[in-house]
């Protein structure tokens, strides 16, 4: 490999990036400054912030790359990708622009290819590396001995189910390739009327199986266990919630972790306390960051509830802090861009992930911790309210500028005309329906 292979390759003009930054760099600074007084005023150092945010980072999807559509209809947008090279090519803006997305999450069969070391060495000109690889028995592919239509790793079907764990076993195998080490799954098994399955046998059927692929994990893989309340299934799903996440983690063993994604609970729950619960038991294994409205989880991170997202990374700070048997989670992007352009998405959830991410370091933790031994409710939330009220932008524009990234990443990306190019160079996008 040429060692100017790097640069020569990024998709995005270098001067073009370092012209963004210099119209804008004097009132970062100045913003920077300011925000850095403010912090010392309490004791905490504004660069001491800024360098551990700098080593955050959030895996996008392969798959988010593409405009997602919904159940009813998906509406292409020019330039978009078809096929994991040029999908690799817009994670890699994000990367550049973002500098907080160095990874991509792979999904099988959708990012096949001949080559699977050929692909991590392109991944790897763009400035990319390989995350979790997502298996999918959750739709039938062309030419399939055996159908999905009533359950995958849960089906009744014995074959089905075989070829279920050989999928996920496949998954493995490329991902090992690919320089990953840790397998998500997440199964869209369930039913849609009362009486359709036996609740219990199917779950036995469900942990026999998973327990073939957990028995296929190279030495220091995980399994990443993803549960979903519904969807598609909506009368019961197999692993819906964190209860059946962690019961089946703890009888799979110590390498299999529970993975939230957080579109996929009940309205409302409490999905910090999940969290900490995940970690107190060892489990808390990964996130898929998006958010939601209703029953989805489709939308923007923090898009629709900031400080939720804030809670969570509270959680995880603490977490961090202590950790228990371990905490390491595999953090990704995982949401449906309908209407927007997805890479000006993915930079701006990977902004509002780490802005989460920031605003959860500046709690003042002694505080928070004292308030709460002396039962002062009103300290303790105090703690926490005046981290989230705290304007961090201008450490995130700061750590990105350092890094080379773009200080307004919208803006740099519009200059860059990058999505016009791809209109002109790549085919247009089929009028398929439905989700990715
Ligand atoms: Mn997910």
């Amino acid at each position: 490999m040429e060692t100017n292979m790097t640069i020569s390759t990024l998709p995005i003009s270098t001067e073009l990036i370092a012209e963004h930054n210099a119209a804008l760099m004097a009132s970062v600074d100045e913003d920077y400054d300011a925000l850095g007084r403010k912090l010392s005023r309490t004791g905490v150092d504004i660069d001491v912030v800024k360098n551990k945010v700098a080593e955050f980072t959030v895996a996008v999807p392969s798959w988010g790359a593409g405009r997602g559509g919904t159940r009813f209809a998906k509406f292409p947008i020019p330039g978009e990708p078809t096929n994991i090279h040029e999908k690799l090519e817009d994670c890699a803006v994000i990367n550049q622009l973002s500098q907080a997305t160095p990874r991509v999450s792979p999904h099988f069969p959708w990012d096949k290819v001949d080559d699977y070391s050929a692909l991590r060495e392109e991944a790897a000109s763009l400035g990319l590396g390989f995350d979790a690889v997502n298996s999918n028995t959750f739709q039938d592919q062309l030419g399939q001995a055996h159908s999905y239509s009533t359950g995958s790793l849960s089906s009744t079907d014995a074959a089905t189910r075989a070829q279920a764990v050989e999928h996920n076993i496949e998954c493995i195998e490329i991902g090992q390739k690919l320089g990953s080490t840790d397998l998500t799954v997440w199964v869209g098994d369930g039913t849609n009327f009362p009486g359709q399955q036996d609740l219990g046998r199917s779950l036995d059927r469900y942990l026999d199986s998973a327990a073939e692929v957990y028995a296929a994990l190279p030495g220091t893989w995980r399994m990443l266990l993803e549960h979903k309340m519904f969807e598609p299934a909506f009368y019961s799903s197999v692993i819906s919630d964190w209860g059946s996440s962690i019961l089946a983690a703890q009888s799979l063993g110590d390498k299999c972790k529970c993975l939230v994604d957080l579109g996929h609970h009940a309205p409302n729950v409490n999905i910090e306390q999940i969290v900490a619960r995940l970690h107190r038991f060892g489990k808390l294994g990964g996130f898929h960051f998006n958010d939601s409205k209703y029953g989805d989880d489709d939308l923007d991170s923090g898009s629709i509830n900031p400080h939720q997202l804030f809670l969570v990374f509270n959680e995880l700070i603490e977490a961090e802090l202590h950790p228990r048997e371990g905490f390491n989670p595999a953090y990704m992007i995982d949401q449906s861009h309908n209407v927007t352009d997805p890479i000006e998405s993915m930079m701006a959830s990977a902004d509002a992930i780490l802005t989460a991410y920031t605003k959860a370091i500046l709690v003042d933790r002694q505080g928070l911790t004292a308030a709460q031994e002396a039962n002062d409710t009103m300290l303790a939330f105090q703690a926490l309210r005046s981290a989230y009220k705290t304007d961090t932008s201008p450490i995130l524009a700061k750590v990105r500028q350092e890094k080379g990234g773009a200080i307004d990443m919208i803006q740099a990306y519009r200059t860059s005309k990058y999505r016009e190019r791809k209109s002109q160079a790549r085919k247009p996008v089929g009028l398929g329906s439905g989700i990715v």
